[in-house]
């Protein structure tokens, strides 16, 4: 395997012992956990979602069809729910780059907080799409707590017959105050991102501008599909190197490849190891993910 796009982040790294990075990662990060991404062929969410009877794939995650029939998420929001599964050894290399002081933002697409698991602090974090971690009302936004969420995740009723998919029936969290129904803070097709998104974006694009530093961007585990998200790679000053670590060349790397651009074709846990190798920080690596 062709390990040159690890080698060139260390060496960059070294070399500029006060350059920073920041990262921008998708489902992709937490297939080795288990957790399904969304659209690799055969074992993405996608291709595996025909047993919730939805018109359309998407329609899990569209706030109109949730209004209409919630089964579907929260079939699947039982099965992802954060505690179900532990971070991956890339989630814990990002929390090394903050230990070492050379961590400057996460951007994920990830509803599964396992950025959170790997105990990467709050002000490093950027959830572009919400988390599981609070919830609120569809209508009202009235919050509603974690624990009673999760509660109702647990199905009231299991129909198991013989030779047929099992039914399940589940109790929806409804509004205290509008009894409209609950959902996570997960941002749902047709939804707008949290302000946070936005505005830190904004403040690391000056960041970016900062030509003495020598900083990095590192795309990691996306199809980069969704905006505006998939849009922050091509929006990096030409100044700032791109690197993006994933099994397929995605969005503006292939759309509209800069010379500057480092690639590596392969698994992000692999590039983690490789590149804490490199650098020397296999020993952090190794402790943050229970192995010493
Ligand atoms: P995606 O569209 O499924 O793309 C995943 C990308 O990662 C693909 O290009 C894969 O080839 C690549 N990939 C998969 N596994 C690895 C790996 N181990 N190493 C390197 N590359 C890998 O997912 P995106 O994140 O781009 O799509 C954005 C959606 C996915 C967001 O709205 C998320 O909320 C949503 N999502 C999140 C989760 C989660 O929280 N873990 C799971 C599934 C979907």
């Amino acid at each position: 395997m062709d390990r040159v796009g690890i080698k060139k982040v260390a060496e960059h790294l070294k070399q500029n012992s006060d350059a920073q990075v920041i990262f921008m990662v998708g489902a992709g990060i937490s297939t080795p956990c288990g957790i399904p991404d969304f659209r690799s062929p055969k074992t993405g969410l996608y291709s595996n979602l025909s047993r919730l009877g939805l018109p359309f794939p998407e329609a899990v995650f569209d706030i109109d069809y949730f209004e209409e029939n919630p089964k579907p998420f929260y079939t699947l929001a039982r099965e992802l729910y954060p505690g179900n599964f532990k971070p991956s050894r890339f989630h814990y290399l990002m929390k090394v780059f903050e230990e070492k002081g050379r961590l400057h933002r996460v951007y994920t697409q990830n509803i599964d907080t396992l950025e959170r698991e790997a105990t990467i602090s709050e002000k490093y974090l950027v959830e572009a799409h919400g988390s599981f971690a609070s919830n609120e009302c569809i209508s009202c936004s009235k919050s509603y707590s974690v624990d009673r969420f999760k509660e109702k995740l647990e199905p009231v009723k299991i129909q198991h017959k013989k030779g047929e998919k099992d039914q399940i029936e589940f109790e929806y969290a409804l509004c205290d105050k509008c009894d409209s129904l609950v959902k996570p803070s997960i941002v749902f097709f047709g939804e707008s991102l949290p302000a946070r998104f936005f505005d830190t974006w904004e403040k690391d694009l000056e960041w970016l501008k900062d030509k003495k530093k020598k900083n990095l961007v590192i795309v990691v585990g996306t199809s980069l599909s969704v905006y505006p998200f998939a849009s922050l790679p091509s929006e990096v000053p030409s100044e700032v190197p791109r690197v993006l670590w994933n099994y397929e060349v995605v969005g503006d790397f292939h759309l509209n490849p800069r010379s500057s651009d480092v690639i590596f074709k392969g698994s992000s846990d692999e590039a983690a190891e490789e590149l804490a190798m490199e650098m020397g920080w296999n020993e952090e690596l190794r402790k943050l993910v229970g192995e010493e």
